[in-house]
């Protein structure tokens, strides 16, 4: 069995689990602990050095990074192909973001909507919430921290560290 550890709302989770039901792979998708904490701990940290979703998990082989992770998916299962021969059609394919008429994508939506989304229960207001209450810390990568700085944020990132609900992301452990 596939275990992919994943969140509903995570964008780069979608993208691995569309993969799997296209090519009709079982597959159990779990959430770990505290994501978005920035303490994400035991088996979890392990296997995703990064504290990220997603992580696909096949018979004890962990890999992590949406990207990767469709590509071992290919590599393993190349039927049926999920990208076509030709070049052009194959970067054609892979700047596609959504194709909402696939039953997989439906599958997906209909998860993240199980937890709220699209009904107003999982808003910015939610979002303040869990920062403020620090469950959630905003995590800064260098293009994050530069959109931030060059659109006038500086003052949020500034508040962010005195309130300790921002973060950069650690080294690989
Ligand atoms: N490059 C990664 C990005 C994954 C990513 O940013 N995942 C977010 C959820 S959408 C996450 O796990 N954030 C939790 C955290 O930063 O602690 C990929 O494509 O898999």
């Amino acid at each position: 069995m596939i275990t992919v550890y994943d969140h509903p709302l995570s964008p780069y989770g979608q993208k691995v689990k569309i993969a799997l039901l296209e090519k009709g792979i079982e597959f159990a998708a779990t959430q770990p602990d505290a994501i978005g904490s920035g303490t994400t701990g035991g088996t979890f940290a392990d296997i995703s050095p990064r504290g990220k979703v997603p992580v696909l998990v096949d018979a004890g082989f962990a890999v992590f990074d949406s990207t990767v992770i469709l590509e071992y998916i290919e590599d393993c299962w190349p039927e049926p192909a999920l990208l076509p021969g030709n070049p052009a059609d194959r970067a054609r394919v892979r700047m596609l973001e959504r194709a909402n008429g696939r039953n997989s994508v439906a599958a997906c939506l209909k998860a993240a909507q199980a937890v709220g989304f699209d009904s107003g229960a999982v808003s910015l207001e939610t979002v303040r919430g869990a920062l403020e209450q620090g469950l959630f810390k905003c995590g800064y990568r260098d293009h994050r921290l530069e959109w931030m700085i060059k659109s006038g944020g500086l003052t949020v990132v500034e508040a962010g560290l005195a309130r300790g609900n921002i973060r950069f992301i650690e080294p690989f452990r």
